[in-house]
């Protein structure tokens, strides 16, 4: 049996204990000696009030609601008691050590749902939207972990792995004729359908690109003149002070990062330095830095301040930016512009106000363009690299194996074998095909309880 707090530990109305396994419910019968009908006699979906008394100190620690679950119905599929009581750190610990102490002991990180996830009761992409759920930062990236956790991903990665399954079984079944015998258009409808399952696979493994910026995150980096207003404009798009803003151009030094979700995409949000030559050190290592992390970047936006009297020249400040990862923010447009500032064609670009908060939605909408996220999101995007790198894999495997069956009757063993490989990449994906070591590696990201 494994027993974890369910809920977080601190301040709260209500704390969760769960242990789940072959003898969950006599753990609970140990907690509520004297109960008349305790955990164990009791029927699935049923639950009662108690209180709770440590095992081996006889103490009442606590009254608790016990809820109980009966294989298979239960998150994990094992038998599950969940315990409610009081929340706040104290009482939640010593309601755990009391769980352990019947004799449940406590479970690994994502140890319940690797449960879950090996009683059948989900695939690999839906318990790995478990976590992503939990921490999702933004309404878009929770909407697509719900949408996989409801087995969106899961079914369709399911669908493919049979489709490409069965046409493997017949290209190994056609193996089996005499050379001459074979008629041609066996060969060409398992060629037709693997098509199809490719164009599938090309098009999901696709949504990578805007999958997993809803959920990890892009890198967004503020870089321009002294003075031309990116602390400003930082601070505009969070709501908050945050940077210093002020008149004196090298006010800030240091490289500012916070987070904020622009149009549903978490974004990593940089101030830096202003960019000029310089003899002050500090100021020296606050541009380096500023270069250092406009190299990572997704996306850099380039502040330019429309007020100065002689603009300076956008396309030469660009020209030395990471190549197609620019958009140009023309700020200050509430001030009386005294000159024109030129901005290049190919570089798609904003008026803003920081002050006025005038452009300031144009701005993120066309950062999350820029980025490649649009409000028509891919049905179930890919979110996850493991994801990718299997479908890649898969996509690989299929594409050789349609150049091998084009070759005709000769082809077939050499399909045969990439076929496999297709079908496994997709098996892996969805956790028909797995190893411990996989196992582990999924599982260590969740935290303890879940
Ligand atoms: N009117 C007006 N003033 C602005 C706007 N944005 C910034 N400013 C002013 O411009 C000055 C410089 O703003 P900052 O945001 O500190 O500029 P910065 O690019 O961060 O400057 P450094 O940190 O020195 O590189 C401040 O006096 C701001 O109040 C704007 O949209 N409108
Ligand atoms: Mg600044």
């Amino acid at each position: 049996m494994i027993a974890a707090l369910a809920t977080a530990s601190g301040p709260a109305g209500v704390s969760v204990v769960r242990v789940s396994g072959n003898g969950a419910l006599a753990v609970g019968d140990r907690l509520v000696p004297g109960v008349r009908r305790p955990p164990s006699q009791r029927a699935a979906g049923s639950f009662f009030h108690a209180r709770v008394t440590h095992p081996a100190t006889g103490e009442v620690i606590d009254d608790a609601v016990f809820l109980v679950y009966r294989a298979p119905h239960s998150y994990t599929g094992e038998d599950t008691l969940e315990i409610q009581g009081h929340g706040g750190a104290l009482p939640s610990r010593r309601l755990l050590e009391a769980v352990l102490a019947a004799g449940a002991r406590l479970a690994e990180p994502g140890e319940f749902t690797r449960r879950a996830f090996l009683n059948g009761r989900m695939d690999l992409t839906q318990a790995e939207a478990v976590c992503d759920l939990i921490q999702s930062r933004t309404e878009r990236a929770a909407h697509v972990a719900r949408a996989q956790l409801d087995g969106a991903l899961g079914g369709h990665v399911a669908a493919l792995y049979e489709a490409v399954t069965a046409v493997c079984a017949e290209v190994e079944h056609l193996l089996d004729f005499d050379e001459g015998e074979l008629p041609t258009c066996f060969i060409e409808r398992a060629g037709e359908r693997l098509a199809a399952c490719q164009a599938e696979m090309e098009r999901l493994a696709s949504s990578w690109n805007e999958g997993h910026l809803v959920r990890d995150g892009a890198l967004v980096v503020l870089v321009g003149r002294p003075n031309a207003g990116k602390s400003s404009l930082l601070n505009a798009l969070l709501g908050t002070r945050r940077a210093i803003v002020h008149d004196l151009p090298g006010t800030t030094r240091d490289v500012i990062e916070e987070s904020v979700a622009l149009h549903g995409v978490p974004v990593r949000l940089v101030d830096t330095a202003g960019l000029r030559d310089t003899q002050d050190g500090v100021e020296r290592e606050g541009i380096e830095r500023a270069h250092a992390v406009m190299r990572q970047a997704d996306l850099v936006i380039y502040v330019v301040d429309a007020s100065v009297s002689q603009p300076e020249s956008v396309a030469a400040a660009c020209a030395a930016l990471p190549a197609g990862r620019v958009m140009v923010a023309v700020t200050k447009c509430d001030l009386p512009a005294s000159g024109s500032v030129d901005v290049p064609p190919e570089l798609p670009h904003v008026r803003i106000s920081a002050r006025t908060g005038e452009g300031l939605d144009a701005l993120k909408r066309r950062v999350s363009e820029k980025l490649g996220v649009t409000e028509e999101t891919y049905g179930h995007p890919i979110v996850s690299l493991r994801h990718v790198s299997e479908l890649r894999t898969a996509v690989e495997q299929n594409r050789e194996a349609c150049a091998a069956l084009s070759a005709g009757e000769t082809g077939l063993v050499v399909a045969a074998g990439h076929l496999r490989a297709a079908a496994e990449a997709l098996g892996r994906m969805i956790g028909r095909v797995y190893t411990e070591d996989l196992l582990d590696t999924i599982f260590s990201r969740f935290c303890v309880g879940k």
